[in-house]
């Protein structure tokens, strides 16, 4: 029995447990209310913390734990107490001169419950703001270790993590599904010290140099005077920026393609973008890239699917990556390199290896595993946890270093700098999510949220007082020692090396590597985002852009806006695709896929239930749909409890939809004329259209849609023929769910959305 067939089957068995005894058949008057649970009269500890969720105490230099335990502040004892642990017996009434007051000032519980809850809040995140996170494990494969002395990369170790997936533009209480950039962020806590590995879900950046970050930044969030629109680029101070700051095209591009929008965070793939330099056992280097391969594969939303999920599951990610967790289908990810030599030009097969706009084609250079990333752990408490935690890319180990790119520079800067405003002042190291699992014996003391009680008098060096302790490390001790990379500086200068000049070879590349459905997915997002902007100047600016990626791309982009396509610019040169940046033509796993088992009233429910066991054993998610809560029953059958209704449902949460013997109008499951309509020539009920929506939805999203019995009538009603593509309709639920799955495979059903021609250049 599966990890995820447990937690479905516990999830009904509750669902079960909820109804009271006399439950009426569904559908039918709603049944009464089970009692209400009263209120716990005996004092009872609270939950204990996951055991995988402790933080490591705090070990000072003597090696003794230091000051307050890792867990103080949390819940200890059955009563509830002030902050200094004074049993209350009222936190119900303010202490008042008589019932009908007035309130007085001595109640300290008062003033100290509302002032602590006045400064719940802390600044969010400037980017990134929203994210959802998890705690896992890294198993190195050993692959590395030639490459690379960092421990943690020696075969079989296993490292705790913290990951922190997010939007970039948006508050923290925006929409998960809008079309942006994600981030992935990893905190490995290796023996060695932490190591952040701080990506993206997009190989590339906006800008060459951080020193532009605050103006990309600035034209894609809200616009200053009325703060609208929230947590997206279509408006015109962001197209105003990119289309007169070309080196974004490339980041752009990527944006207003599929993986804009991702399906779940758990089927996206993540990159280091810049290239990293690692070292030997022996001191040799050479150059990385940094990827994360998702074992589910790499899929995407389409845009009217995404839009939706917006207003129906602002959530929709979130949810999806604690849901799989809960129930045990544990998302898994692959850390892999792209190795390049570390020679004085730092360029690989003429791209700049410094230039963080420009990928190397997995073609050119594969990428290798190194081990492979299991998330396991839910947050036990959001704030303390994916709220606080602190990545930095300059916290790195022994092994792992950096290069010149002027991106990175930047952005060794600006980590810890933006962490002492958010988590007010300089000691969030200290906070548990951030805390190293390797011992601290550093010199920093004092200042505002100091946890530690340091001992020693010498927090200086060198000292003779604290017996000249702590010492340094060398190599053979795991010191971290900078790479001495030979630097050849020309005089200082404000300028980029030449080659960071060209903005369109890649751009180029990714057009080209796109199958016909994902580029049509280009051109509508390039004019729907265009489309929202109002400044005529913008919008042609742009098309000039799109002319240098693509003629096609420009001219379909130009007619949707209803503009002239205007001619290029620059020179389009031949390029060889890179099929490994199309998400279509591959399949994949189908682990974990959703699957919508639709119940009208009188619907087959014997074969759904034999459908919805199947779909578990296949390691997939049933979800059942019925008109109403409650359980479906049948004469005989173990009733079936139902976890979404006619009322909550939306084919969007599913990646195909089935439709038990949905009996189609006059017709009874088995697809004969119902006896019970009497006249078999009467007009019969129409089918319910909650039904027809969730069909003729999943069917313009590209899914999967089907069933058994009389389910084609149900299609045909939704306008969609019986063998179109992606249909799969019989007598056997089982043999239309093993076709449904061979769909799933390849994610959507490419050929129902309208693809253009090849390329016209
Ligand atoms: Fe960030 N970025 N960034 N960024 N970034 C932040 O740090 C910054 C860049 C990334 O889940 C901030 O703690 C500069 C590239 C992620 O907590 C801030 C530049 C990549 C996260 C910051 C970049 C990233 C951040 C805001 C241009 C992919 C979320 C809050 C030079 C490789 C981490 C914070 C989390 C967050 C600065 C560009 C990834 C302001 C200056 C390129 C995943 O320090």
């Amino acid at each position: 029995q599966g990890p995820v067939k447990k937690i479905v089957d516990k999830v009904a068995e509750l669902a079960e447990a909820a109804l009271p005894d006399d439950s009426p058949e569904v559908p039918g008057a709603p049944a009464p209310r089970p009692p209400t649970l009263a209120e716990p009269v005996e004092p009872a500890d609270p939950l204990p913390p996951k055991q995988d969720q402790e933080a490591p105490a705090v070990v000072s230099a003597t090696g003794r734990t230091d000051g307050a335990e890792a867990d103080a502040r949390s819940q200890h004892g059955a009563y509830l107490t002030t902050a200094q642990g004074t049993r209350l017996h009222d936190s119900d009434h303010s202490l008042k001169a008589g019932p009908r007051g007035p309130v007085l000032l001595q109640d300290h519980h008062l003033r100290e419950k509302i002032t602590h809850f006045d400064h719940e809040r802390i600044p969010e995140r400037v980017v990134h703001a929203r994210g959802a996170a998890a705690h896992g494990v890294f198993r190195a494969y050993g692959t590395a270790t030639g490459i690379c002395r960092a421990a943690f990369l020696a075969e079989d170790v296993e490292t705790p993590v913290f990951v922190r997936f997010s939007t970039v533009l948006g508050s923290r209480g925006s929409a998960d599904t809008v079309r942006d950039t994600r981030g992935f962020a990893t905190k490995f806590y290796t023996t060695e010290g932490v190591f952040d590995l701080v990506g993206n879900n997009i190989p590339v950046f906006f800008v060459q140099d951080a020193i532009k970050f605050p103006d990309v930044v600035h034209a894609a969030k809200p616009h200053p005077d009325r703060e609208i629109p929230q947590a997206q680029s279509a408006h015109d101070t962001f197209w105003d920026f990119v289309s007169l700051h070309t080196e974004a095209t490339h980041h752009t591009l990527w944006n207003m393609s599929d993986r804009g929008i991702p399906r779940s965070y758990r089927t996206m793939e993540g990159f280091g973008v810049h290239t990293f330099r690692l070292v030997d056992a022996e001191g040799g280097t050479v150059l990385v890239k940094w990827h994360w391969k998702p074992k589910l594969g790499v899929h995407s939303l389409v845009w009217e699917e995404a839009q939706l999920i917006a207003g129906l599951d602002p959530d929709f990610h979130r949810r999806d990556l604690y849901d799989a967790i809960e129930s045990g289908a544990f998302p898994e990810w692959e850390l892999g390199v792209q190795v390049f030599p570390d020679n004085e030009e730092q360029v690989f097969e003429g791209i700049d290896l410094l230039d963080p706009t420009k990928i190397v084609p997995e073609e050119l250079a594969p990428v290798q595993p190194v081990g492979l990333l299991t998330l396991n752990g839910n947050p036990t408490n959001f704030f303390a946890e994916v709220e606080q935690v602190a990545f930095h890319p300059g916290h790195l180990v022994p092994g792992i270093d950096v290069t010149d790119d002027p991106l990175l520079a930047g952005r060794l800067f600006s980590y810890l700098d933006t962490q002492i405003t958010r988590l007010g002042g300089p000691n969030f190291a200290q906070i548990p999510i951030n805390r190293t699992h390797a011992p601290v014996n550093d010199m920093l003391r004092d200042g505002f949220h100091q946890d530690a009680v340091h001992g020693g008098v010498a927090p200086y060096k060198p000292n003779s007082l604290d017996g000249g302790c702590p010492f340094f490390a060398g190599a053979g001790e795991h010191g971290y020692i900078e790479h001495p990379t030979p630097i050849a500086a020309t005089g200082k200068v404000r300028e980029a090396p030449v080659s960071f000049s060209d903005h369109f070879t890649q751009p180029r590349l990714f057009w080209s590597s796109m199958s016909p459905v994902e580029r049509e997915h280009i051109i509508a997002a390039y004019t729907f985002e265009l489309g929202k902007c109002y400044e005529q100047a913008v919008k042609e600016r742009t098309l000039k852009v799109l002319a240098n990626i693509d003629p096609y791309l420009c001219a379909q982009v130009a007619q949707g806006l209803g503009l002239p396509a205007p001619e290029r610019s620059e020179h389009l040169a031949d390029i060889a695709p890179s099929p490994a940046l199309s998400q279509v033509g591959r399949t994949w796993p189908t682990a974990g896929r959703v699957v919508g088992l639709v119940a009208a009233p009188d619907a087959d429910l014997a074969g759904l239930d034999t459908v919805r066991r199947a779909v578990l054993d296949a390691d997939m998610v049933p979800l059942v749909v019925g008109p109403t809560g409650g359980a479906l029953r049948v004469d005989g059958e173990e009733p079936v409890a139902v976890q979404r209704t006619f009322a909550t449902a939306r084919s969007l949460e599913f990646d195909a939809v089935l439709l038990a013997g949905v009996p189609a109008p006059g017709l009874d499951a088995d697809g004969a004329r119902d006896a019970k309509a009497g006249n078999p020539a009467a007009p019969a009920a129409p089918v319910d259209p909650r039904i027809t929506l969730m069909l003729t939805e999943a069917w313009r999203h590209g899914k999967a849609v089907g069933g058994w019995g009389a389910a084609g009538q149900a299609l045909e009603a939704a306008g969609i023929p019986a063998d179109a593509p992606g249909v799969v309709l019989g007598d056997d639920g089982e043999d239309v769910l093993a076709g449904i799955t061979t769909l799933l495979a390849a994610h959507r059903v490419w050929e129902r959305f309208p693809a253009p021609p090849e390329s016209s250049d």
